[in-house]
């Protein structure tokens, strides 16, 4: 047990490869849909903050991209780098992995985790999916061997199954000290981001294959007047024919990505939302480092 009298805060990497489960797990420990999340892999870009305060412990998880081994471009280098730098000068590390399938990818996160000094947590997610729950413990075995130090904990993000002693056993690793941030902050990123998010969350849900890959978002106005909420926002392609695709028949698509991500954008924001969404084609982007820089892919 933590001594509820003493004041804790720290830093907690939730690294993985794409595709685990980990922004699905940190909206549901925050219980609010923060950071993007769909069957996609490489759907989050960016690092991202999600605070949780709780009495006197205050956790602040970090959101990573998956670090996957396709790197030729920018943006996955981009990718990549910050999922590294996410494992730096934190207190607890979160490894999340599926409940069976190991890949390459795994391997180059635990080839990483294995080197970190803080205490590390390995969630075992989405054992919501186990037909036979005894077909978990040869692979848990096997997972204890790569990493004997770390505290195994099979969850479910999705079922919100086990997060509870999750999040108990990163309160009882965090250090001593004053929170960084007040109490009902959630995150670090801007309003403007989220809304960018969301509507590349749709995008990505969306639209089949590659094209997601090659969408960013851009959020140009972002105005409260009176009980409305105004959001304009750009929708960057590298192609013409991909701008028809968003776009589709009629402009349904377009109508169907704007209609979802407004009623996300009012649950979040907690006022009813104007959404207008354009597309623009602008080439090459993801491939042009000083591009993404502008796009505000720099940290
Ligand atoms: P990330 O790339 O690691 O951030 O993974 P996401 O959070 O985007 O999730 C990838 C996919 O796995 C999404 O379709 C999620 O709904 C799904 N998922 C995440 N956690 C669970 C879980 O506990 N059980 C099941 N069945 N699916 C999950
Ligand atoms: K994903
Ligand atoms: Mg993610």
């Amino acid at each position: 047990m933590t001594d509820s009298s003493v004041s804790r805060c720290g830093y907690v990497a939730i690294v993985g490869r794409p595709n685990v489960g980990k922004s699905t797990l940190l909206n549901h420990i925050l219980g609010q849909k923060l950071a993007i999340t769909s069957r996609k892999p490489q759907t989050t870009r960016h690092n991202m903050l999600g605070i949780k305060t709780e009495g006197n412990v205050q956790a602040i998880y970090v959101d990573t991209p998956g670090l996957h081994k396709h790197s030729e471009k920018a943006l996955n280098r981009y990718m990549n780098k910050s999922a590294s730098a996410a494992l730096k000068d934190v207190d607890v590390v979160v490894f999340v992995v599926d409940r069976m399938r190991w890949t390459e990818e795994d391997q180059m996160v635990l080839d990483r985790v294995v080197h970190v000094r803080c205490p590390v947590l390995l969630a075992v997610n989405k054992t919501d999916r186990l037909d036979d729950k005894g077909e978990l413990i040869p692979h848990l075995g096997w997972l204890q061997e790569q990493l004997p130090n770390a505290e195994i904990v099979p969850i479910s993000a999705l079922q919100l199954h086990n997060l509870d002693t999750l999040e108990r056993l990163v309160a009882e690793r965090l250090p001593e000290g004053e929170h960084m941030y007040p109490d009902d902050q959630i995150t670090d990123r801007s309003s403007r981001f989220l809304a960018a998010e969301m509507v590349r969350e749709k995008v990505m849900r969306q639209l089949g294959a590659e094209l997601p890959y090659q969408v960013t978002v851009e959020v140009e106005e972002f105005k409260q007047e009176g009980r409305l909420l105004h959001i304009h926002a750009l929708i960057l392609v590298e192609r013409d024919g991909q701008k028809k695709i968003i776009i589709g028949d009629k402009g349904e698509r377009i109508k169907s990505i704007g209609t979802a991500a407004r009623k996300d954008m009012e649950v979040l924001f907690d006022s009813k939302v104007m959404l207008n969404l354009w597309v623009k084609v602008k080439g090459g982007w993801s491939d042009d480092e000083r591009a993404l820089r502008s796009l505000g892919y720099n940290d």
